[in-house]
């Protein structure tokens, strides 16, 4: 069955695919941080994460092959290499997390407004997908601000977040279905 997306829907899921792949790419800078600074911890989360955002990109081109649209492949804006300590890598990532939300959200708007229901249902995924992420950087957030910032502190951040990180492959949350 051929699907019909408006222009206006290809260009937004188009953009959408743009900003996953920078998801990636910025996880992977992020990932190679936290190696450069002895973080093994916070770096598989961030290689999780980046195949991850790899994969939601990778959903909506084949979801614009479904619909019979030639998805665009992007070019990215590179990622910034530098960052002042951890707190500011996962205060950017929840930033970076925010506004992906907020592109998911409007673009459902979008489908609300065109009645496109295919649309609509494909991005429910994403609209849950986006609410556990936040959720997961809230909570390594907070664990960061309780650990606080004495002599061993990066020693027990970094645990926590592969505890964390653990806890999402054991229990699937965050990966592709
Ligand atoms: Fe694609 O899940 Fe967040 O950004």
């Amino acid at each position: 069955m051929k699907i019909d997306l408006s222009a206006k829907m290809q260009d937004a899921l188009n953009k959408q695919i743009a900003y996953e792949g920078y998801a990636s790419n910025f996880y992977l800078a992020l990932a190679y941080w936290c190696d450069f600074h002895a973080l093994e911890g916070c770096k598989k989360f961030f290689m999780r994460q980046s195949e991850e955002e790899r994969i939601h990109m990778l959903k909506i081109y084949d979801y614009l092959s479904d619909c019979d649209i030639h998805p665009v492949t992007p070019a990215y804006e590179q990622p910034s290499s530098q960052y002042a300590n951890i707190q500011e890598v996962f205060q950017k990532v929840f930033d970076q997390e925010r506004s992906v939300t907020a592109s998911i959200h409007s673009i459902l708007k979008l489908a609300n407004e065109e009645n496109d229901f295919n649309t609509q249902q494909f991005l429910q995924w994403y609209v849950d997908e986006q609410r556990e992420e936040e959720a997961v950087i809230r909570t390594i957030i907070d664990r960061i601000k309780i650990i606080g910032e004495g002599g061993q502190s990066l020693y027990y951040i970094d645990k926590e977040v592969e505890k964390i990180n653990n806890n999402i492959i054991a229990t699937d949350t965050g990966n592709v279905a």
